[in-house]
């Protein structure tokens, strides 16, 4: 099985309940490295191209204006089918549809009507993976 690599955002939700660490130590808890690290607010125009499917969904105005609304901590995860495994640690994107014992589940506090509170992202695939890692770790 191949070794792959995941992006992971903490989002500005996660970072202000001070939870970076606790999502970092699921990941690393579940036997995967992070092997890159930083802590930004995104500009516009980074998340226009990391949420290019979503542009011009009657969402995506207020979900751009979430993640510039305050530090994002991005990380890229690596392992054996760490995509598929981090997707399953955070959960449901619906923090209310999100089992307990996820990321989500356990850690979204502020999702109240805003399904876009939801703590953490993770890349669905290996090609989104590989074009996010791209866009958030330009010198990886
Ligand atoms: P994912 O993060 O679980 O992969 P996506 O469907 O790729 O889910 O959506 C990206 C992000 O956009 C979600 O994590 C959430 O923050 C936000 N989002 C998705 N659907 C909605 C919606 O219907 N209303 C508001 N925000 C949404």
């Amino acid at each position: 099985m191949a070794t792959e690599r995941t992006l992971v955002l903490v989002k500005p939700d996660g970072v202000r309940h001070r939870q970076i660490g606790e999502v970092l130590r699921r990941i690393e808890a579940k036997g995967y490295d992070i092997v890159a690290l930083q802590q930004l607010v995104p500009t516009a125009e980074l998340l226009e191209k990391h949420y290019e499917e979503h542009v011009g969904k009657p969402f995506y105005g207020s979900l751009v204006e979430f993640m510039m609304s305050g530090p994002v901590v991005a990380a890229v995860a690596e392992g054996e089918q760490v995509i598929a495994a981090f997707r399953s640690l955070a959960g449901a994107t619906d923090p209310i549809k999100a089992a307990p014992g996820s990321i989500r589940g356990d850690l979204a506090r502020d999702w109240g009507t805003k399904v876009q509170q939801n703590v953490v992202h993770g890349s669905d695939s290996p090609e989104s993976a590989e074009r996010e890692i791209g866009l958030w770790f330009p010198a990886l």
